[in-house]
Order: structure tokens, then C-alpha cells, then sequence
């Protein structure tokens, strides 16, 4: 019985207003000074350590959660209403509230599949059961890499989502547990439990597609000879926030993961632009944490977004803040500290989507000198003018759901491309270690099979028109769609 779960696409515009403000009835002790407890990020100088700006907390009536002293940014909890009025002084170089930062993750479509029948229907006995439905794998020359590696155990990829449901059959024995953990609150808690999904199987789909074991059994990844670690970042809602993703990099860097899959991206047209003095020092924070993991040897590969929106040319963007409030002039100041991150930021590789036809999914965000390479993320409307929807062209991989359990399924979004990439990275890794971030990032590049623009107006589905861009290196598929083989032989 085919279980049909469908999600909208989670508009990027929307804004949590976060776990921090609801305040309890009734029962409030007499403190009535008190407000709301609110994380805050503080941030000494740059290059400074945090010693003194703990002591400033301290001064302010906050608790400090958690220390990144290698990037001098503080996690806060306070309910001091004037925390961020008081802490200031030495060693603290700015601070910023989170509320309302957070961003939401595209869940796509998910059709979960009944695993006989696709065994069955397969008909390759030697291979997975699955096999002869993964598509994408065939479209960037996996099985021709598998023939020479499928990938060293060395190499951890870091999935920076939802978690990794730790019993799939698929998954159990890919997982680096001892390098997982939740970053939920900005502090790393590395119990089994804390590591698994809730609520969203988005980072169990996510592993599968970069190392989904070749075991007789679903589907194969990417990479199944290398670990995947679960660091999640994404809270029960479907919001990342900005502590949580700072945690998930220094963990990441701290625990020698060589790549970590990025499917989410936070969006500053809305969470940054408009109020940038607030909001700055949480970019600022963000970007170190970004920064200090690629010196650590992290390659960051990141979805490019499910909003068809030109990245490079955003600011004459109409349709990106949707709610009508922010003035045309604003748009325009745009600056570093308004990088959709961690796609935009330098050195990480962001992926744009592909259909089975390997042209431009209808939903993928694009951008000359943005996105920087592409792979297969699925088209479900392609086939039909947008019409209905055929699943079997999504991307096939691991899920798991609350009542359900473990399973496979198909989803589509720039969320599973993303981790074709980082999986072709993995496997360039196995084959060439002691690559840099930067030398492995070009690496990707120049492997990677240029694909040419559409002619005109590309809308594979009617009311998600796109323009492509630029030449053999374009808008559309940056450099050109990875390939596992070029990346091993
Ligand atoms: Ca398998
Ligand atoms: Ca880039």
C-alpha cells in the first residue's frame, strides 16, 4: 500500500518566531523583571578568546551553554531583558538575539515504496534490489566508480539535518556513531536518542543517497564504503538555527569529518537584510564557524534551494520577500554579511538539481558564479506539463517516519542533490587523499561534465520560468554535473 505524504515545498520566506518566547501563564515567580529566555550569540573580536566575554555574561545575568572558543562566539541563555545592553564591554566585540532566525528546511515530496515490490520489479539479482529505480546513479557513472572503489571507511561525510534513523537496515552499519551528535540549542549532545530523527526523516534520505550500504538489501549510496555522521541541526519544527549550525560545523571540524552535506540554506532576504545591524553579529558567527571548519580540512557541499530564484541576481529579485513589507531600497543593500548560508559562502560547493532528462529541475534555484556545480535531485512534474506527479522521478533512497518505521522512498528537491555531490567528494577523497577543502573543491569542478544552457526561456513546469546564463560554465549547472567515475579513475 503506497503511504502518499506530501509536503509543500517550505517557503523560505516564512520566520519561526522560535522556542524562546513563549512565556508560561500564571505561575511566573515575583521576578517580574524577568523576559522571555532568549539564546543570544556573543562575540568577542575576532581572533580573540572568549575569557572576558564569559565574565560579561556572567555580569548580564546569562548562562553560558556553550563555548566556541576557537571562533570567540558564546551560546546565551538569559532572561535578563537588557542582556544584550548589559553584557557589552571589554572582550565582547557584538551580540545578537537568535529569535526569529531560524529557517526553514524544504521537505519536498516523499513517496514511501513497499520493498518487495521494487525488489521484484527490479530483476537484477546480483545487484541492490533497488537498484534498477536509482536513476541518478547511473546518470553520474557510479556504478563504472564502484568498479574501482565505493569508497574508503576513513572518510565521514557530516549530514547537517534532521538526524540518521541509527536502525536502518540500510544505514546501521554507515553510520560513524561515535561522531554524531545533536546540535539542537547550539550544544552537542551525543546520545543515540538525541542523533535519530523526531520528526523529519529528510537527513535518513540524505545519508542513504551519499552511503546507503551495498548489503543485499534497498539501495546503494554514492559512497558506500565511506561513514556518514549525524549531526543534527534541524529542531522538531523544521527550523535550523543559526547556534545549531554553528555547533554542526565546529563539530564537524572537531571530529575530522573531510565533507559535511548541507541540504538547507539560510536565506538573508528575509532573516538578515532587513534588520542587518541586529542581525549582523549571527552572520558574523555563522561565517566563523564556516571559516574555522574549512581550516580544519571540511568541505562544505550545500543545496543551491528549491525557490527557482536567479542567487546572483537577488536583490532585482520580485518574487523573493513575498510578505510585502520590505522596502525596494532595502533589497538593495546587499552586502558580505547577506550571503545565503553556507551555499554562498567562499570555498563551499553549492549544487543545483537535475531531472532524469539531466536538465534543470523546475523547482532549483540557480545563479551565475553561485551555483558550482549540479546533480540529480529529481522531477516529478517534468513528464506531466506540470500536470501530476510521477514520484519514480524523484530520487530513490533511505526513510524512516514515526509510525512507520524504516524504509525507502522517493523525494526530490536540491536536498538530494546535494548529497550526490558531496558523495562523488567522498569518493574523491578515497581515491586522492590529503586533498585540501579548496583543492578538493576544484577537483569536483573539473571532473565534472559540463552541461549546456537551454536555449531561451527554460519551464519545465508552467509558472517556473528560468533563464540560463554564461557558457560552458553557466546559471543553470555551474561547471557541469559531478561524476563519481571521473573523480576514481
Ligand atoms: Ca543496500
Ligand atoms: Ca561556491
Amino acid at each position: 500500500m503506497k503511504n502518499l505524504r506530501r509536503k509543500t515545498l517550505a517557503a523560505a520566506s516564512a520566520v519561526s518566531l522560535g522556542v524562546g518566547l513563549a512565556v508560561t501563564g500564571g505561575m511566573a515567580p515575583a521576578a517580574a523583571a524577568a523576559g522571555p529566555d532568549t539564546t543570544y550569540l556573543v562575540l568577542a573580536p575576532q581572533g580573540a578568546t572568549t575569557d572576558k566575554a564569559v565574565a560579561r555574561v556572567a555580569v548580564a545575568k546569562g548562562t553560558v551553554v556553550a563555548e566556541y572558543d576557537q571562533i570567540g562566539v558564546l551560546v546565551v541563555r538569559s532572561t535578563n531583558p537588557e542582556f544584550a545592553t548589559d553584557v557589552a564591554g571589554a572582550g565582547v566585540d557584538s551580540v545578537a538575539a537568535t529569535t526569529g532566525l531560524g529557517s526553514a528546511i524544504d521537505e519536498g515530496e516523499t513517496v514511501e515504496v513497499d520493498a518487495a515490490a521494487v525488489a521484484a520489479a527490479a530483476g537484477d539479482p546480483t545487484g541492490e534490489p533497488m537498484f534498477g529505480q536509482q536513476w541518478d546513479m547511473p546518470m553520474i557513472d557510479v556504478p563504472e566508480a564502484h568498479a574501482v572503489t565505493t569508497g574508503s571507511a576513513n572518510v565521514v561525510v557530516g549530514v547537517l539535518d534532521t538526524g540518521i534513523s541509527s536502525t536502518h537496515p540500510d544505514l546501521t552499519t554507515q553510520i560513524a556513531k561515535d561522531k554524531s551528535a545533536s546540535c539542537l540549542g547550539g550544544v552537542a549532545d551525543t546520545t543515540e536518542a538525541a542523533w535519530n530523527p523526531t520528526t523529519s526523516d529528510h537527513g535518513t534520505h540524505v545519508a542513504g543517497t551519499i552511503a546507503a550500504a551495498i548489503n543485499g538489501r534497498g539501495v546503494t549510496g554514492v559512497a558506500p564504503g565511506v561513514k556518514v555522521a549525524a549531526v543534527k541541526v534541524v529542531n522538531d519544527g523544521g527550523w535550523i538555527y543559526p547556534e545549531a549550525a554553528i555547533c554542526g560545523f565546529i563539530w564537524a571540524a572537531e571530529h575530522g569529518m573531510q565533507v559535511t552535506n548541507n541540504s538547507y540554506f539560510i536565506d538573508p532576504w528575509e532573516l538578515n537584510c532587513r534588520n542587518d545591524a541586529r542581525q549582523r553579529p549571527v552572520w558574523q558567527a555563522v561565517q566563523r564557524a564556516i571559516r574555522y571548519s574549512q581550516s580544519k580540512g571540511v568541505l562544505h557541499v550545500a543545496s543551491a534551494g528549491n525557490s527557482n530564484w536567479d542567487l546572483a541576481h537577488k536583490n532585482t529579485d520580485t518574487g523573493s520577500p513575498n510578505d510585502g513589507s520590505a522596502p525596494e531600497e532595502e533589497r538593495e543593500d546587499l552586502n558580505s554579511a547577506c550571503l545565503v548560508l553556507p551555499g554562498e559562502a567562499p570555498g563551499v560547493v553549492t549544487v543545483s538539481a537535475v531531472a532524469p532528462t539531466g536538465k534543470k529541475s523546475y523547482y532549483s534555484s540557480y545563479g551565475l558564479g553561485v551555483v558550482d556545480v549540479t546533480a540529480p535531485g529529481g522531477d516529478t512534474r517534468f513528464r506531466t506539463n506540470g500536470v501530476s506527479s510521477t514520484l519514480t522521478d524523484g530520487i530513490l533512497s533511505t526513510t524512516w517516519s514515526r509510525s512507520g518505521g524504516d524504509g525507502w522512498g522517493y523525494k526530490q528537491g536540491t536536498s538530494m542533490s546535494s548529497p550526490h555531490a558531496a558523495g562523488v567528494a567522498a569518493l574523491a577523497l578515497s581515491a586522492h587523499a590529503g586533498m585540501t577543502p579548496g583543492q578538493l573543491a576544484s577537483f569536483l569542478e573539473r571532473t565534472a561534465v559540463a552541461q549546456p544552457c537551454e536555449e531561451g526561456v527554460w519551464e519545465p513546469r508552467p509558472g517556473f520560468p528560468a533563464t540560463c546564463t554564461g557558457g560552458e560554465r553557466n546559471s543553470f549547472y555551474g561547471a557541469g554535473m559531478v561524476n563519481a567515475y571521473n573523480v576514481v579513475r
